[in-house]
Parts: structure tokens; C-alpha cells; sequence
């Protein structure tokens, strides 16, 4: 059940430091990063990213926020990969999200929670077309025998 999901860094993760520690906690899992790239997000993009928020009280401070400072963006690769990078990064209020996920651990806020990942299979789709042309990512061998089994 090989997947692929887009995990966008936040600006607010960048300006903390916290860029290598997050990608780590997805590469110690077992995720390979197939596309990896620092850029800026434009207002045009952020209101395609975040369509289902543009009515939104907040989504004025949103879009400020995203485009203002780089994120970087990656592709991760492996089973099960959107739901378990979602389980990963924990729910969007970080006040509320376990200590072990990404953002329980570096974040006490809603709208500065440090990362975003894909929430279907459907939106990750779309979403790494939005942020990665096909000349982006990366096909290369990793010894997968000892991440899981081959009928897993
Ligand atoms: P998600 O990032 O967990 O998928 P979404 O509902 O898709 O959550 O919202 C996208 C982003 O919009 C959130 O990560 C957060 O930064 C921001 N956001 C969502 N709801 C709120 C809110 O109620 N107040 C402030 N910001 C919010
Ligand atoms: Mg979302």
C-alpha cells in the first residue's frame, strides 16, 4: 500500500529551526523524501491551497502568514503514507495534540502549528501537483526488507 503525501514546513517551523528535526521524525519512521524544496508561497497559491478556508475570519492572517517567509515543501513516499503522516503531525489545534506528534511537541496554536500534510489520498494527489513539477521528484532504491514485509 505504497502512498505519497506533500508536507508543507511552515514558516513559523523555518524560523524556529525546526526544519531538519521534523523531516527526521518522517525519515526515522520508515518515509522515504522523494522531493524536497524550499520556496515562497504566493497569494494565488494560498488561496488554491486553502480554498476550503478563503471565507474564513482568519484566512486574511493565514495567507499573510504563509506567503511572507519560505516554507519548504516535501513528498514523502511509503505505506500507508497520508494517514500515517497525518497521525504524525496531529490535529490542527496543537494545544490539543498529543506530545509525541509534531505538532503536540512544537506548537501550543491553531493557526502557527509548524507543518501541513495531506488529508486523503485524493487531496495529496492534487496537492503535490500543485507544489512539485514530475521532473522534481525523485525515483531511487532504498532496502525496503527492513522497513516492512513485502506483502505488508
Ligand atoms: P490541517 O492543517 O490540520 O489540515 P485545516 O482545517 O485544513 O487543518 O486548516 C489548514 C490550516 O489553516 C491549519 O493548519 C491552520 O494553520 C489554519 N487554521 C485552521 N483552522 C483555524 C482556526 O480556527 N484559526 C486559525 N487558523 C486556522
Ligand atoms: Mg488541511
Amino acid at each position: 500500500m505504497k502512498e505519497r503525501t506533500l508536507l508543507l514546513i511552515k514558516p513559523d517551523a523555518i524560523q524556529r529551526g525546526l526544519t531538519g528535526e521534523i523531516l527526521a521524525r518522517f525519515e526515522r519512521k520508515g518515509f522515504k523524501i522523494i522531493g524536497l524544496k524550499m520556496l515562497h508561497v504566493s497569494k494565488e497559491l494560498s488561496k488554491e491551497h486553502y480554498a476550503h478556508l478563503v471565507d474564513k475570519p482568519f484566512y486574511h492572517d493565514l495567507e499573510k502568514f504563509i506567503t511572507n517567509q519560505p516554507i519548504v515543501a516535501a513528498v514523502v513516499e511509503g505505506k500507508e503514507a497520508v494517514e500515517v503522516t497525518r497521525l504524525i503531525v496531529g490535529p490542527t489545534n496543537a494545544s490539543k495534540a498529543p506530545g509525541g506528534t509534531i505538532r503536540g511537541d512544537f506548537s501550543n496554536s491553531t493557526s502557527r502549528n509548524v507543518i501541513h500534510a495531506s488529508d486523503s489520498k485524493e487531496t495529496a494527489e492534487k496537492e503535490i501537483k500543485r507544489f512539485f513539477k514530475p521532473n522534481e521528484l525523485f525515483e531511487y532504491k532504498l532496502n525496503e526488507t527492513f522497513l516492512y514485509a513485502s506483502d505488508e
